[in-house]
């Protein structure tokens, strides 16, 4: 079987991960491009001679040339500023929105077979812009928000009930914003619902409550949490590794379940814009949108974010992309 390719677009903090997790799982050969001139050049000459030491073989390549991303299968989308301190991700909108039609520019003239997952923020919007401007097929452009957001939420609740993360199902829709809807209802251990745990454990429906809405209050903010405490930048290994997951399910026809930002063509009642919920990805992206049932509240809350969303949309518009 041909060696599978993935073009890194921007290698940054976060491209940086990307590239060292595609050699440490051996998962593609690997293009990191920036426009900085040397430094992606300098990281994948970096995590090469890595290799011998934990016995991988791909190949990794750092260019400032878009020539070079040809023939990807999948390319992963970074490029962009990320936020400061007291930044919100909609600040980013105008700085971002430029970088990303440029870039989807050039993954339209030299990879326009490829799949594309892009993690650069505003999610909602950069992932609505690079569709406009590059004219793929909707299925092909997916959006990096879910994965990381339920497996925060994910992480929370292991901590609260002190069990493996690894048993958790629990999973955000919306937007990728401050809106985000953390499903508590479907939230589960090994199918056994947290809030029937919570209240086994705190023999108190109230408080069962109080502690479910702390954690989903920090899921929403979780991003901010971060970078808060990094002082400059944000998040940057747990962003990697959720792109990572939604590439692996791409390239090896996983059909995978994964909160994504995909394009909704009425699904949920949302027609035309993309938004953030439960997909089956495979080797032809966004292979199916699985409905969930949500009750009054639920939908109110999503509705409340998709608002979130085309307001985004509408902004960046108005702003001329
Ligand atoms: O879950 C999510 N979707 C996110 C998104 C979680 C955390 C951070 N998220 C966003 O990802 C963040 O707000 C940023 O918009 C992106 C990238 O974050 P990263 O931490 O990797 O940012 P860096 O380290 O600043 O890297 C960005 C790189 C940097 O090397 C620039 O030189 C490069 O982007 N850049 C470009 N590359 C290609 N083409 C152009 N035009 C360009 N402009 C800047």
């Amino acid at each position: 079987m041909a060696k599978k390719k993935i073009a890194l677009i921007g290698g940054g903090q976060i491209g940086g991960v990307l590239a060292q997790l595609i050699g440490l799982r051996e998962l593609a050969d690997v293009v990191l491009f920036d426009i900085v001139e040397d430094m992606p050049q300098g990281k994948t000459l970096d995590i090469a001679e890595a290799s011998r030491v934990d016995g991988f073989d791909v190949s990794l390549k750092g260019t400032n040339s878009y020539k070079d991303i040809a023939g990807s299968d999948v390319v992963i989308i970074t490029a962009g500023l990320p936020r400061k301190p007291g930044m919100s991700r909609d600040d980013l909108l105008t700085t971002n929105a430029k970088i990303m039609k440029s870039v989807a520019e050039g993954v339209k003239e030299n990879a326009p077979d490829a799949i594309v997952i892009i993690i650069s923020n505003p999610l909602d919007a950069m992932v609505t812009l690079f569709q406009k401007v590059s004219g793929f097929a909707h299925h092909k452009v997916i959006g990096q928000a879910g994965v990381l957001d339920s497996s925060r939420f994910s992480t929370f609740i292991a901590w609260e009930l002190g069990v493996s993360v690894k048993d958790i199902n629990a999973m955000v829709l919306g937007g990728h914003g401050d809106t985000m809807v953390p499903l508590v209802r479907y939230a589960n251990v090994n199918g056994v619902p947290v809030m029937e745990l919570l209240e086994r454990k705190y023999g108190d429906a109230a408080k069962a409550k109080e502690v479910m809405d702390a954690m989903v209050q920090r899921t929403k903010m979780a991003g901010g949490e971060v970078v808060k405490l990094l002082k400059t930048g944000s998040a940057f290994y747990s962003p990697a590794s959720s792109a990572i997951a939604m590439a692996e399910a791409i390239l090896g026809d996983q059909k995978r379940v994964l909160a994504s930002c995909v394009y909704l063509n009425g699904e949920y009642g949302v027609n035309g814009y993309y938004v953030g919920v439960p997909a089956v990805l495979g080797e032809n992206g966004c292979e199916k949108i699985l409905e969930v049932t949500l009750n009054d509240e639920e939908q109110a809350a999503f509705d409340n974010s998709v608002s979130a969303v085309t307001n985004l949309v509408a902004d960046m518009e108005r702003l001329g992309f």
